[in-house]
C-alpha cells in the first residue's frame, strides 16, 4: 500500500498556523490540541508534525526519533490531563471503514466520563 498525503487537509493547515487551535502540548515532532467537537470532557488530538496519513503509514515510514517523540507526547498529554486514575481511551481511525475524516494521522485521547464499550455490537 502506498500512501498519498494531501497537504491541504485541516491538520496540515493547523500545523502551518493557518487555522487556530487550542494547544495542549507541542514537542519537536508532535502537536496536541483540543478537538473542536469534543465527545468527552477530555478530548485531545495528538498529531505528528510529519506528513503521515494514518497510523500504519507512520509506523512504516516515520523515523525512530519521530515515533518516540509521538508516543511520549501521548503520555505527556495523559499526565497533563490527569486521565490515568479514572481511565481513558486512545482511538486512531484509519481509512474509510473507520470513518477517518481528516487524512493526517491523529489519535484521540478521550476521558472524563464513562466511555462505554469500544464498539457497538454488530
Ligand atoms: P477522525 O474521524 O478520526 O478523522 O476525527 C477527526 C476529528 O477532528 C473530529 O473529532 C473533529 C476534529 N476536527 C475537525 N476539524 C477540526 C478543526 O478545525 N480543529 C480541531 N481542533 N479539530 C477538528
Amino acid at each position: 500500500m502506498s500512501y498519498t498525503y494531501d497537504d491541504q487537509n485541516i491538520f496540515a493547515k493547523i500545523l502551518r498556523g493557518e487555522i487556530p487551535n487550542t494547544t495542549v502540548l507541542e514537542t519537536e515532532h508532535a502537536l496536541a490540541f483540543r478537538d473542536l467537537y469534543p465527545q468527552a470532557p477530555t478530548h485531545v488530538l495528538v498529531i505528528p508534525k510529519g506528513p503521515y496519513v494514518c497510523f500504519d503509514h507512520f509506523a512504516q515510514e516515520a523515523t525512530d526519533v519521530e515515533i518516540i517523540d509521538y508516543v511520549r507526547a501521548v503520555g505527556e498529554v495523559c499526565k497533563i490531563e490527569g486521565v490515568a486514575e479514572d481511565g481513558w481511551r486512545l482511538i486512531a481511525n484509519a481509512g474509510e471503514h473507520a470513518v477517518q475524516e481528516v487524512p493526517h494521522l491523529h489519535v484521540h485521547v478521550l476521558a472524563g466520563r464513562p466511555l462505554g464499550r469500544m464498539l457497538a455490537k454488530a
